[in-house]
């Protein structure tokens, strides 16, 4: 059981969006991301082959090459997989387990079964696809088990696994029933990468606290000091490869877009912004709440807050809790501290251009960025990367894990109301020079990292390592 793709990348979602025309006409069309356009030199050079789930349950289009010459090959899922594998299991126990227990996990039998499921038929894809000896590259916390079967099934390829969210320490993660088996599906790969060296030693010490398991090293950025030996005497190396973005995928900005908007926002002193998917991790109301307490104080004279927060995983009940409070208090602040056609807090519940994005990053301000816990958060770098000039302020979350590289915004912690309201105060009031220099350091920082260094980092330590 083999295919002639070198190089293959699989992960739970596959680059592509379903278009239906008016008169019922569908196409696929491919929708690059960061992930997308790091790999796409890797995948068009090796013949490569992206594994995914088209987005659309109980349908998968025939495999298709995109313009770039990048196989894309799809992962049928019914709608019993989608609602058991991804909403169950993936967001509803594992996300809010990594994600250090914001909200309450919830263990089902029945979704750890579709799970395991999932992650078979996903790993006997690949096993097809894939040349013999060829590279897999499998991303994220959906598919936790397709290294170990993929290990069994065809131990002849090279398999890197890269986690794009927090792992958890120890203690948490031993909730989880499953636990030994995710554990087993993880070191079937040749290379763990996480964000940061901290998720890799939460690895290292669940490891070291496993029967049979045996943990070398300690966990290092961009190299693969960290190894696990595992009960069959294969040793597995861990790292830390932080996660960057593709600057050219923010596009050009509009000329004069900047102005329009701010005249659309009625010419505020000051614009601040948040984007993120509407998710219960990312902060959002305690952001609000600061921006409310700070105008109840009248020390933000001539402030409007922007907030677009992108549609996500709506038939969740803690998503829909989430955007009911956020929601609630965008109403309310607006009518305390609105006046006619002059709402003081802007809201989108809406997915945008990417182009339209980087006018908003272009015209902030300030950026509020506040996740209770977040893997890396590329929005913080998107922002910092449109700011070439040093112009603009960045308000980070400690708990996000851009906010290693980015020590130089103003850090906050998202749990504690007065510190997010000094952040933001500072961000608004600071010293020019000072802001504009750490704006600087910043924008240094994610040049020089991209998403093309990450992607050639991870993959020249998985090279080097069998
Ligand atoms: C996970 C981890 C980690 C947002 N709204 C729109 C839009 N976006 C784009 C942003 C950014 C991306 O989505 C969001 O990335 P983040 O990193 O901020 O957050 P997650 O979605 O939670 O991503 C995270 C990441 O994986 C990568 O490893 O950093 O920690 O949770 O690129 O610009 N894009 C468009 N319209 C929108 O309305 N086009």
């Amino acid at each position: 059981m083999s295919g002639d793709n070198s190089f293959v990348v699989v992960a739970n979602r596959l680059p592509v969006d379903l278009h239906t025309a008016p008169d019922g006409t569908r196409t696929w069309t491919p929708s690059p991301g960061g992930l997308v356009a790091a790999l796409s030199p890797v995948l068009e050079h090796q013949q490569g082959c992206w594994v995914g789930w088209p987005g659309v349950p109980d349908e998968a289009p025939e495999p298709f090459r995109t313009d770039a010459g990048v196989l894309l090959h799809p992962v049928r899922l019914t709608q019993g997989d989608f609602e058991g594998f991804y909403e169950g299991f993936s967001n509803a126990s594992l996300w809010p387990l990594y994600h250090d227990l914001i909200v309450t996990p919830e263990y089902h039998r029945e979704w750890w079964a579709r799970y395991r499921d999932v992650n078979l038929l996903f790993a006997q894809e690949v096993a097809e696809v894939a040349a013999e000896g060829a590279t897999v590259w499998v991303q994220d916390y959906q598919l936790q088990l397709v290294p170990g079967i993929l290990r069994q099934l065809r131990p002849d390829l090279r398999i890197g696994f890269f986690l794009h969210i927090p792992f958890p320490g120890a203690d948490l993660f031993r909730q989880l029933p499953w636990r030994e088996e995710i554990i087993r599906g993880l070191l079937g790969a040749d290379l763990i990468g996480f964000h940061l060296e901290s998720n890799a030693r939460n690895f290292l010490d669940l490891c070291a606290g496993t029967e049979g398991l045996t943990v070398s090293g300690t966990a290092a950025t961009r190299r693969t000091d960290a190894h696990v030996t595992t009960h069959d005497g294969r040793s597995v190396a861990v790292g830390a490869f932080p996660i960057s973005i593709d600057v050219d995928s923010l596009g050009e900005g509009t000329p004069g877009g900047v102005e329009k908007l701010r005249a659309e926002l009625g010419d505020p002193q000051t614009v601040i912004l948040g984007v993120d998917r509407l998710d219960y991790t990312k902060g959002i109301l305690q952001r609000l709440l600061a921006f409310e307490e700070l105008l109840e104080a009248g020390a933000l004279e001539g402030a409007v807050l922007l907030q677009i927060a992108t549609p996500s995983r709506e038939r969740i009940d803690q998503y829909q809790v989430a955007r009911s409070q956020v929601e609630e208090a965008v109403g309310r602040i607006n009518g305390r501290f609105g006046s006619m056609g002059r709402p003081v807090v802007h809201y989108l519940h809406q997915s945008l251009p990417k182009s339209q994005l980087r006018t908003f990053y272009e015209a902030a301000d300030v950026m509020l960025v506040t996740p209770f816990k977040d893997g890396m958060n590329l929005v913080a770098k998107e922002y910092v990367a449109c700011h070439p000039d040093g112009s603009g302020a960045l308000v980070l979350s400690e708990f996000a894990g851009a906010a290693v590289e980015l020590h130089q915004a103003n850090l906050c912690n998202p749990f504690d109301m007065e510190s997010i309201k000094r952040a933001l105060l500072t961000a608004v009031q600071g010293a020019p020079d000072v802001m504009r220099e750490r704006m600087l350091a910043m924008h240094a920082q994610v040049s020089e990292y991209d998403v093309d260094r990450w992607a050639e980092a991870f993959l020249s330590a998985l090279g080097e390592h069998r």
